[in-house]
């Protein structure tokens, strides 16, 4: 908790899944002696986590923010709007992400092409970029990098999604090399299949029953799991960076390979 004490966290994708129990572990970690910066696209769920997080910890400080990390050109202006004491970023949690579909190339629709690539990768680089340069100015941070293991396994049906997430593990691995000489800290997170709130139920558009077939028969990660990791990594202390997490529920041992009890 000292590790955090005081610290002013930004994640993307705040409302649901993993960025909402990320923003929960770290505000539970640092008994609400912290800041959050939390930015998703809706804003009512952003409003009750707000008021959730306040309620048990009157100490903490919460911002909010509308943004959609696919509208490129909004992403400079929510930076320089934010207010005087949520400027300076301590972490960056870049979660904002998403799967559409399984087609096979070919039959991929290019609007789904496009918001993969826009919200995983364009968006991911455009934050990235405007925050490091503060950070490499205070020579201190940490930026958190949810991949997946669809970067390091690509199977068939994720054609789009597995290359957005090979294309962050790249570009993750480039900022880790160009910040060797200072004090910033890149961390990716790759989780296997977690049963989040919406992640498959965004995949397959709505289609409740096809989004719990992804966890039928198999005891699941769930976005709780995936808080708790990289509640961990950034409460290291500082000559320990956890670069890599490639992470599993005990039933899986790759991105095709699930136990389902038979
Ligand atoms: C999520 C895991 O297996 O659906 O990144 O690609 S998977």
């Amino acid at each position: 908790a000292k590790r955090l004490s005081g610290k002013n966290i930004l994640i993307t994708g705040a409302s649901t899944g993993i960025g909402y129990h990320t923003a929960k572990y770290f505000a539970e970690a640092a008994k609400g002696e912290l800041k959050l910066v939390l930015a998703a696209r809706r804003k009512e769920k952003l409003e009750a986590l707000q008021a959730d997080l306040i309620k048990e910890y009157p100490s903490i400080k919460v911002h909010i923010e509308t943004l959609d990390v696919s509208k490129l050109d909004t992403i400079e202006p929510f930076l320089k709007n934010l207010p005087e004491e949520f400027q300076t970023v301590d972490v960056l949690v870049n979660n904002a992400g998403k799967a559409l579909g399984l087609d096979p190339i070919g039959s991929v629709p290019q609007t789904d092409v496009e918001e993969m690539f826009q919200t995983n990768v364009l968006g991911m680089i455009q934050l990235t970029q405007l925050v490091v340069n503060k950070m490499k100015e205070r020579n201190v941070g940490d930026i958190v990098q949810l991949g997946s293991v669809a970067g390091r396994n690509p199977y068939p049906g994720g054609g789009i999604y597995c290359a957005t997430k090979a294309a962050l593990r790249s570009f993750t691995h480039v900022l880790r090399e160009e910040l060797i000489n200072t004090k910033i800290r890149i961390i990716e997170i790759e989780p296997g299949n977690v049963a989040t709130e919406e992640f498959s139920l965004v995949r397959f558009k709505g289609d409740k029953s096809k989004a719990e077939k992804v966890y039928e028969g198999t005891e699941p990660l769930y976005g709780t799991d995936i808080a708790e990791l990289i509640l961990f990594a950034v409460s290291r202390p500082e000559n320990t960076v956890i670069a890599e997490t490639l992470v599993f529920a005990s039933n899986q041992a790759s991105a095709y390979h699930i136990f389902r009890g038979s």
